[in-house]
């Protein structure tokens, strides 16, 4: 557990050895940490240590403290970095969840006049509109409302959807992905929208909008996807030049 010859400082073992007890949900979100006093006895090291774990964990989002009652487990949130250009499947493999997918619309229709121009269709073409539930571990994250060209994507079915709708343009149909552009932003979820995350009425949800394009620049999708605000969060890398 801790390893006082360890060339590792002891507050960042306890740091791992805490972030440990959260991970495999023995501490659940919404648990008392015990208290600096226990702690020390427990690991035989000294209060100060133990603070300076609990004071970086807090900081990382980990825990969090209130007033006169104690140090708490965080809800814990599925983190996303926004460099790269992945799918929904590919996120959450990289983090050892299951990826799931709900299919609840799935229709094709003539493109409407404002989508026509984003995708660079003619009058009438054909679009899917798919609206899909993207669940981890079972539990709901983001709804997902997508236009695609049926041109540029044969074949689509149900049952491609509920699996990986980027393994299907890539593997199957040989395409190459190229880049998207992609707005974050605040948003309250509408009712119906609520029903089907499984979450209040009015919660905060982040609404990301992707416009991603094919390597030789066709536009391939419209995107528009509500990420549950308190499952969720975005992480950028940046460098100063
Ligand atoms: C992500 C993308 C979405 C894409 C989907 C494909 C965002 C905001 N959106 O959810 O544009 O259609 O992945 O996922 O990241 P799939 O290959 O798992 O079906």
């Amino acid at each position: 557990m801790i390893d006082k010859k360890s060339p590792l400082p002891l507050y960042y073992q306890v740091e791992e050895h805490i972030k440990q007890t959260i991970q495999s949900e023995e501490l659940q979100p919404g648990d008392a940490l015990p208290s600096e006093r226990e702690l020390s006895e427990n690991f035989q090291i000294s209060r100060m240590t133990v603070r300076q774990a609990i004071t970086n964990l807090v900081n990382q989002g980990f825990l969090f403290r209130e007033k006169g009652r104690g140090t708490f487990v965080s809800n814990q949130k599925f983190e996303q970095n926004l460099q790269g250009l992945t799918s929904f499947t590919e996120d959450m493999k990289a983090r050892q969840l299951v990826p799931g997918t709900k299919l609840l619309h799935f229709e094709i229709f003539p493109v409407e006049k404002d989508i026509q121009e984003r995708l660079s269709l003619g009058e009438g073409e054909l679009i899917y509109k798919i609206k899909r539930l993207r669940l981890a571990n079972e539990e709901p994250i983001a709804l997902e409302t997508s236009y695609l060209p049926v041109k540029l994507i044969p074949g689509l079915t149900p049952d491609i959807l509920e699996k990986s709708l980027y393994s299907y343009i890539e593997d199957e149909l040989q395409l190459k992905i190229g880049h998207a552009t992609q707005t974050v932003e605040a948003a309250l979820i509408s009712d119906e929208d609520s029903k089907q995350l499984q979450v209040k009425k009015g919660v905060p949800v982040l609404l990301i909008q992707r416009e991603t394009f094919l390597e030789n620049g066709t536009p391939l999708e419209l995107v528009r996807s509500s990420y549950r605000a308190d499952k969720y969060k975005f992480k950028i890398d940046i460098e100063r030049k």
